[in-house]
């Protein structure tokens, strides 16, 4: 099945919008607008016409002709993709609300430098919109409306992973009762950071039944739609769930078509259509004969390629790595050998350096880094060089005690707005490693962001940038930083980026962790606990990790301490 016009169109819009938050020339804009338009009319599919016919069309010029062939061919737009990662999502999500659009979002990031729903809301609370040219009290009050109402049908319109986690686990439960071979699909299987909803597979000997079942949950706030095949609920908590009951024969087809992403699946099809195959949710196809359908992995093979982990299927690059043979063998969970990042209750954690090591142990660790805040924190009551070094004294003793495990000693210590951190280098080359964090003057302009950062890595004792970016999922797009300069300063120094695996930072995203480990520069995954219940977020970074094409090696705390020592060691 070729991309629908109606995609097409969609894809082109998104990007006028895009060019529109960054204040593009409003001619070019428009161009994208009106062609959007006249393919949204067309009555036959416009991949399948001539270049030329594309060209003759009113309003489709060459550079739009382009866009449409690259659609066509790959199920993406690289333009697209490059807008969509150079603008904050955040303002992508102001964007979207009524009252702003793409204009509006733009002259309140260049008037007022909002970035975020939060920061909308506060200007708008103070009274800074309504004075803007074009605002107005109206407007104003509109928008604090419309963002109370956002947040009140359960905050982001999409959900993230762990919140998406909690609600669908006691789901799939309750639908085991009456289905069979359960398994969830869609964005939430490719284990992206936030969901939009849930695509849940079954099989089922009574359909019907079946889907009366699922109705009938008792978080389900609505029914959308009852059929025997489909059915879409919105549960109590906002968020939407689409069963489909599938044939057993078809199950692999079915899953590997709504497990997506869309862009992989239309570069799946391609691939087919070379062998002269169709591919759809029910299986492969040539001739009408079915080839190919019970299991994904038989579906991947009948197309000449090796499986595919979910975490890969974004069309970055996956099935050709896969044809070639050059999949990476992902990390996993269990690979990993000690936690990089915690706190403790010296500053803001809830427990103990004992309670930690002890939870860390039984989790198979060997070590656990204990990381706690510097002074300059002092809401969390960060600790100073002499608070410190009482700290480290404490770990010595309670490492001689617990025996197999260690406790490293570390911290994680603010970077100041100069690039000096913010405790001294004697106390710091004490510490197994160091951890070196923003947490304030978030907001200062990129080059500034990023040469502080650079100056704090000229530090000897700089080991790993934690939460790099320092984005709040939903809420906070992070600080401007050039993040090339970075990994390229992280190597050159011997440092190393984390990935945070809380899952309201999820920092690195998939991105960047691929842009680091193309440039060979190691990673660390770490969950940033704040309690011992936290430890278990390590699984979030793992998955990131995957998303980013991580190996084990990729990452430095698979390796025993003995080996982690020497590479955190700088010559
Ligand atoms: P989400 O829910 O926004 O987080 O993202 P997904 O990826 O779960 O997307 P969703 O729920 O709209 O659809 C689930 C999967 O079904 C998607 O990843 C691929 C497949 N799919 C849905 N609609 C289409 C379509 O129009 N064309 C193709 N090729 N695949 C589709
Ligand atoms: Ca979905
Ligand atoms: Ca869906
Ligand atoms: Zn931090």
């Amino acid at each position: 099945m070729p991309v629908s016009n109606k995609e097409i169109a969609g894809l082109l819009n998104e990007i006028a919008d895009l060019l529109d938050i960054r204040g593009e020339n409003q001619f070019r804009v428009r161009s994208y607008r009106t062609a959007a338009n006249t393919i949204r009319g067309l009555t036959g599919n416009i991949t399948q016409m001539s270049d030329d016919e594309i060209k003759s069309l009113p309003d489709i010029g060459e550079s739009i002709a382009e866009k449409i062939r690259e659609v066509a061919d790959t199920g993406n737009i690289s333009q697209l993709d490059k807008l969509k990662n150079e603008i904050p999502e955040s303002l992508l999500e102001i964007m979207k609300l009524e009252q702003m659009g793409p204009r509006r979002t733009r002259v309140l990031n260049d008037e007022l430098n909002i970035k975020s729903l939060e920061g909308l809301k506060k200007a708008a609370e103070e009274g800074k919109i309504e004075e803007l040219e074009g605002f107005g009290k109206k407007t104003s009050k509109n928008i604090l409306r419309e963002i109370k109402e956002y947040t009140a049908k359960g905050g982001l319109e999409r959900f993230k992973l762990n919140e998406a986690e909690e609600i669908v686990n006691p789901l799939l439960e309750y639908l085991g009762k009456e289905i069979k071979d359960i398994k969830v699909a869609g964005s939430y299987r490719r284990r992206k950071e936030t969901v939009g909803d849930i695509d849940i597979l079954g099989t089922s000997s009574n359909p019907f039944k079946s889907m009366e079942h699922f109705i009938k949950y008792e978080e389900v706030g609505k029914v959308m739609a009852k059929g025997e095949s489909k059915s879409s609920v919105k549960l109590r908590t906002g968020l939407q769930v689409d069963l489909r009951i599938v044939d057993k024969k078809s199950s692999g087809a079915a899953l590997l078509y709504f497990t997506g992403s869309k862009a992989h699946n239309i570069t799946l099809r391609k691939a087919g259509q070379g062998k002269g195959y169709k591919i759809n949710e029910y299986g492969i196809y040539k001739n009408n004969k079915r080839l190919a359908g019970k299991t994904e992995k038989e579906m991947y093979e009948k197309l000449g390629l090796k499986y595919i982990e979910p975490e890969l299927r974004e069309n970055n690059g996956e099935i050709d790595a896969s044809r070639r043979g050059g999949l990476p063998e992902l990390i996993d969970v269990n690979d990993i050998r000690g936690d990089l990042q915690s706190h403790t209750n010296a500053t803001d954690g809830k427990n103990s350096l004992e309670e930690m090591a002890e939870v860390a142990k039984k989790m198979g660790y060997e070590y656990l880094a204990v990381t706690d805040h510097s002074k300059k924190v002092s809401m969390a009551g960060g600790l100073n060089e002499k608070e410190l070094a009482g700290q480290i004294e404490e770990i010595n003793k309670l490492n001689q005690r617990i025996k197999n495990f260690r406790l490293l000693k570390s911290v994680e210590v603010d970077i100041l707005e100069d690039g000096s951190l913010d405790l001294d280098d004697e106390t710091l080359k004490e510490l197994d490693l160091v951890i070196c964090a923003i947490h304030y003057n978030m907001k200062l302009p990129k080059k500034k962001q990023t040469r502080r950062i650079l100056r704090a890595m000229e530090n000897p004792n700089f080991s790993i940038l934690a939460h790099p970016t320092g984005r709040i999922i939903g809420k906070r797009s992070g600080y401007e930083i050039d993040m090339d300069e970075i990994i390229k300063k992280a190597q050159e120094m011997g440092c190393f980026l984390e990935i945070n695996s809380n899952p309201d930072r999820l920092d690195l995203s998939d991105r960047y962790i691929r842009q680091a480990k193309e440039a060979g520069l190691k990673l660390a995954i770490s969950t940033d606990a704040h309690s011992t219940v936290n430890l278990e977020n390590i699984k979030y970074g793992v998955e990131q990790a995957r998303r980013g094409w991580l190996e084990k090696d990729d990452v430095i705390n698979t390796r025993n301490w003995k080996d982690l020592s020497i590479l955190l060691k700088k010559s």
